[in-house]
């Protein structure tokens, strides 16, 4: 198993921490097999109800490593290949995964690092973090999904300038645009994410995801086809055992004990 990942388990919470901290966590290709490893392990393991993104060190992520990807070493790499290969089923795993994944962006989150921190259910930062659409400054476009998701998150006049200048975002003004949810202090990013993604890993499993499938469809569907598409979701809902307890716990004033089943 590498260290480049480390993967900790707390009851049904996983925890999946991006772990290059000299390299500010960017990917090399042993860190995307390990990243990818932790994501199909996270989905395929009934007992993981929730999954918490996080990186070591200072940063969250920079991104790809670009001493792996550097052109001036013989043969220019096919980037295209990268992303087929690495970063578009990273990106399909958490966005496809059956229960929430929250990152908690503790630094600097730059270029494809930006974009799977966006690629997440949920987004706490740090106040001190920034989002950093850098490819422009290396001469690329915005990818692991990031021309998609800066797209619909803030619109496209703020998409562009985001990804045209590449300059840092504070974390604040990210939550301010909708970018993701919150901004935290720094020194309570953790347990904030901690106890965020605990609750969640003790929800309605089944509810959640097709929540999140929901969502995620209302992106590309009209009206019509979402009010279908409710409908036929809701009726899995309504026929889990999470959806007989939610009620039940309700009329007898108590707490809910969900089993994600
Ligand atoms: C790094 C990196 C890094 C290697 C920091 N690589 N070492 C997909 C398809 C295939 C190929 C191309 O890419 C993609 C998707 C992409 O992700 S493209 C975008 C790649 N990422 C970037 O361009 C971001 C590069 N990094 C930065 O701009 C800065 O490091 C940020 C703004 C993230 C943080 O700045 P600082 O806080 O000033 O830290 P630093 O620059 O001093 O970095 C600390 C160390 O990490 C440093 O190493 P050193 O040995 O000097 O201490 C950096 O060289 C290393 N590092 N990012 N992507």
């Amino acid at each position: 198993m590498s260290d480049t990942i480390l993967v900790t388990t707390d009851g049904p919470l996983r925890m999946v921490t991006l772990n290059r901290p000299d390299k500010l966590n960017a990917f090399n290709e042993e860190m995307h097999r390990a990243f990818r490893a932790a994501l199909e392990a996270a989905r395929d393991d009934d007992d993981c109800r929730a999954v918490l993104l996080t990186g070591a060190g200072r940063g969250f992520c920079a991104g790809q490593d670009l001493g792996d990807r550097d052109p001036a070493k013989g043969e220019a790499p096919d980037l295209g290949e990268t992303l087929r290969h690495f970063y578009n089923p990273h990106i399909r795993l958490i966005r496809e995964m059956p229960k929430p994944v929250i990152a908690a962006v503790n630094g600097a989150a730059a270029g494809a690092g930006a974009n799977i921190a966006l690629a997440c259910d949920i987004v706490l930062a740090a106040r001190s973090a920034k989002f950093l659409q850098a490819f422009a400054r290396i001469g690329l476009i915005p990818d692991a999904g990031g021309s998609w998701s800066l797209t619909r998150l803030v619109g496209p006049a703020r998409a562009r300038a985001l990804a045209m200048l590449a300059e840092p975002l504070p974390a604040e003004t990210a939550a301010e645009w909708g970018l993701i949810w919150k901004a935290v202090d720094d020194d309570l990013l953790m347990a904030e994410a901690r106890d965020m993604a605990g609750r969640l890993a003790n929800g309605p499993t089944t509810g959640l995801a097709l929540t999140k499938q929901a969502i995620l469809a209302a992106a590309t569907n009209d009206l019509e086809a979402q009010l279908d598409l409710e409908a036929e979701l809701q009726a899995r809902a309504g026929a889990t055992d999470d959806y007989r307890e939610g009620v039940t716990a309700f009329l007898e004033k108590r707490p809910p004990r969900f089993t994600g089943l």
